[in-house]
C-alpha cells in the first residue's frame, strides 16, 4: 500500500506551512503562538497516524496545550502506546516534517520517512486527541483532524480534557481486555478508578478540612469539579480560578507556575485562604501541582514537587516496611538540578536519589529503573512509578499478620490513586492528602520535614542560547568555554551556595538558578551569575535584559 497522494495533498494545501518560522519539537512538543501551528497541528495528525502503524496499530495519544503558557500559546504533544512520551528519537523526524515548506515537500518527506522507518502502511492506525481550554483549540483540532484522514487512520476525540486524563485514556485503550488492564477508557473511567482508590486509603480517618484548589482558569477546574462530585464528602474540594472562558485569564496571576516562579499567593486567594489552611495550585493543563499555606501570622509557604517527594516517598517506605515487604521493593527518588539542596540533602540521607536533566521524559525513565521511582521537578511535576516486578510482587505477597495485610492494601490501592503514565496534579493532590490524613499532618508539619534553601531562578535573554551546553546533569556548563569557572569561583564566596545555567527548552532564554543559606545571598548570586551569563554573550552592560521569572 503506498500513500494517499492526492488525498494529502488536497488537505495540506488546506493547512500551508508559515514562511520563515521554524518549528521545533522540544521538551513539550511543539509550541509557539497558537496562531502560526495550524500546518503543525496538520502533520503531526499524520505523524501520529504513522507512529501508529510502525507500532501494529496501537493507539498514539496527541495532546494540544501550551500547559503554563500564556492564554495566546499552543503546544502539540505525542504520546506513546504506554501513555509515555513520544520516544526521543522520533522528536527529530517531527521536526523535519514540520518544517518542510510546502504540501509537495512534505510528501517527499513522508514518503522518504515511511521508506527508512519501514512502515508498512497497510497496517491500522488510531490516534486519541484532546485539548485544553485555550480559544485556540478548537481550529487546531480541526486541522488535526484533516492530518490524521489525511493519513487513513481512525481519530477518536476525548474533547477538552487535562493532559494526564488524555495519558491515561491512551494507556487505558491499549491495555484494555489485557492483565495489564488499567482502567475503563474515558474520563469516567479514570475519575473512577483514582477516587475509588483515595476513599478505600482514608477510610475510617478523619476528614480533611476543606482544600482550595487554584486551577489556574484552565482545563483543571472541570476534572476538579468532577472529582469533588466523585470523591463526596470524604474531602471537601473547593475550586477556584475556574474562568476558563474568561479571556486572558489562563495562568494569569494564578496557577502552579505563577506561585512556584513569584513565590507567592495568587492574588485571587488572598481574602479566602485562611491561616492554616492549606491549598494547592493546578498549572493550565492539570499535569503540575504546587501547594501551600499561610502560617498562624499570615505568612506564605509553598510546598513545591521537592516536598512532595520527601512526603510521598517516606510514606511509601513507611508501608513497604510495614507490609513486610522492603527487602523486595525499594524505593528511589529522582530529581533535577532545580531541586532545592534542602531536599536533595533530606533525601539522599535516607534513600538512593538521582538527578537528570529537565524535563518529564528524563526523570520517567530514570524512576523506571526502581522497584518504586518517585519523581518530581521542584515545579511540581511529577509521579510515582512501580515496576511491573513490584506490582507482581505486591499481588503474590502473603502477609502474615492483620497490620502486614492492611499495609499491603494501601500500597495496592496507592498504585491506583496514583496516575502512572505521567506527573497529574489531581492525582499527585489526593495522593498528598492520603498521606497527610494518615500522618495527621497539617501544612505546616509536612513543611518541617526539611527546610528549603533560600533560591532564586533569573532568565537571561541573549542573542543565541545554543552556546550554552551542559553537562552533569545540567549541573555544570561545557561552553562557552571558560564560563563554568568563573561560576565556581563566584559561588566559593557564598555560604551554602549553588548555581547553575542552562539554556531552557521552550523559551528563547538561559535560565540562571542560584541558592545559598541567606535569601539576600541566594538573590545576589542568581543576579551575578547571570550577569556572567551576559557578559559572555557580548551585550552591552549597562543594558543588562534581566527579568526575574
Ligand atoms: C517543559 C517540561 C517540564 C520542564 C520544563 C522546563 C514536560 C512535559 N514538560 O514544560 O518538565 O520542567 O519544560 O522548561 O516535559 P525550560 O526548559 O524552559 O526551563
Ligand atoms: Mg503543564
Amino acid at each position: 500500500m503506498s500513500l494517499q497522494v492526492d488525498l494529502i495533498k488536497q488537505l495540506s494545501d488546506l493547512h500551508p506551512k508559515p514562511e520563515h518560522i521554524h518549528f521545533q519539537y522540544g521538551t513539550a512538543g511543539f509550541r509557539t503562538l497558537g496562531s502560526v501551528l495550524d500546518s503543525v497541528m496538520f502533520r503531526v495528525g499524520v505523524l501520529a497516524g504513522l507512529r501508529s502503524k510502525r507500532l501494529d496499530g496501537k493507539t498514539i495519544g496527541v495532546m494540544v496545550t501550551a500547559s503554563h503558557n500564556p492564554e495566546p500559546d499552543n503546544g502539540v504533544k505525542l504520546v506513546d502506546p504506554r501513555g509515555e512520551m513520544l520516544e526521543n528519537s522520533w522528536e527529530v523526524h517531527a521536526t523535519t516534517l514540520a518544517n518542510a515548506p510546502t504540501s509537495e515537500a512534505f510528501i517527499e518527506a513522508v514518503d522518504a520517512f515511511v521508506k527508512t522507518m519501514r512502515i508498512d502502511l497497510s497496517k491500522p492506525a488510531k490516534v486519541v486527541y484532546a485539548r485544553d481550554t485555550r480559544p485556540s483549540g478548537p481550529a487546531l483540532v480541526a486541522a488535526l483532524e484533516d492530518g490524521i484522514k489525511a493519513i487513513g487512520a481512525e481519530g477518536r476525540d476525548a474533547g477538552v480534557t487535562s493532559t494526564p486524563v488524555l495519558h491515561y485514556l491512551v494507556r487505558a485503550i491499549n491495555t484494555k481486555g489485557t492483565k495489564d488492564a488499567y482502567g475503563e477508557d474515558s474520563e469516567e473511567g479514570y475519575l473512577e478508578k483514582l477516587s475509588a482508590a483515595y476513599k478505600k486509603l482514608v477510610a475510617g480517618k478523619a476528614a480533611s478540612p476543606p482544600l482550595l484548589v487554584d486551577c489556574a482558569n484552565g482545563v483543571g477546574a472541570q476534572v476538579a469539579y468532577k472529582f469533588a462530585e466523585y470523591i463526596g464528602d470524604t474531602l471537601q474540594l473547593i475550586p477556584v480560578n475556574t474562568a476558563t472562558t474568561t479571556p486572558g485569564a489562563l495562568n494569569n496571576g494564578c496557577g502552579a507556575d505563577f506561585v512556584k516562579t513569584s513565590q507567592k499567593l495568587p492574588p485571587s486567594l488572598a481574602s479566602t485562604l485562611k491561616p492554616g489552611q492549606r491549598a494547592c495550585s493546578l498549572d493550565g493543563d492539570a499535569d503540575r501541582l504546587i501547594y501551600f499555606y499561610l502560617d498562624g501570622r499570615g505568612q506564605f509557604h509553598m510546598l513545591d514537587g521537592d516536598k512532595i517527594a520527601a512526603l510521598v516517598a517516606a510514606f511509601i517506605v513507611e508501608l513497604t516496611k510495614a507490609a513486610g515487604i522492603d527487602d523486595q521493593i525499594k524505593v528511589g527518588i529522582v530529581q533535577t538540578a532545580y531541586a532545592n539542596g534542602g531536599s536533595t540533602k533530606y533525601l539522599s540521607e535516607r534513600l538512593p536519589v538521582k538527578c537528570v536533566p529537565t524535563g518529564v521524559k528524563h526523570l520517567h525513565h530514570a524512576a523506571e529503573k526502581y522497584d518504586v521511582g518517585v519523581y518530581f521537578e521542584a515545579n511540581g511535576h511529577g509521579t510515582v512509578l512501580f515496576s511491573p516486578e513490584s506490582l507482581d510482587k505486591l499481588a503474590q505477597h502473603q502477609p502474615s499478620t492483620p497490620a502486614q495485610s492492611t499495609a499491603l492494601n494501601h500500597i495496592i490501592n496507592l498504585t491506583n490513586v496514583i496516575n502512572q503514565t505521567v506527573g497529574d496534579a489531581l492525582s499527585d493532590m489526593l495522593l498528598v492528602e492520603v498521606v497527610l490524613a494518615h500522618k495527621s499532618y497539617s501544612g505546616e508539619e509536612w513543611d518541617s520535614l526539611y527546610v528549603d534553601l533560600p533560591n532564586r531562578l533569573v532568565k537571561v535573554v541573549v542573542a543565541d542560547r545554543n552556546i550554552f551546553k551542559t553537562e552533569d546533569a545540567e549541573r555544570r556548563l561545557v561552553s562557552p568555554p571558560g564560563l563554568q569557572v568563573k561560576i565556581d569561583e563566584l559561588v566559593r564566596r557564598y555560604e551554602g551556595g549553588r548555581a547553575f545555567v542552562r539554556p531552557s527548552g521552550t523559551e528563547d532564554v538561559v535560565r540562571v538558578y542560584a541558592e545559598a543559606t541567606l535569601r539576600t545571598q541566594a538573590d545576589e548570586l542568581a543576579y551575578r551569575v547571570a550577569g556572567l551569563v551576559y557578559d559572555e554573550t557580548g551585550g552591552d552592560p549597562a543594558r543588562r535584559p534581566i527579568e526575574f521569572l
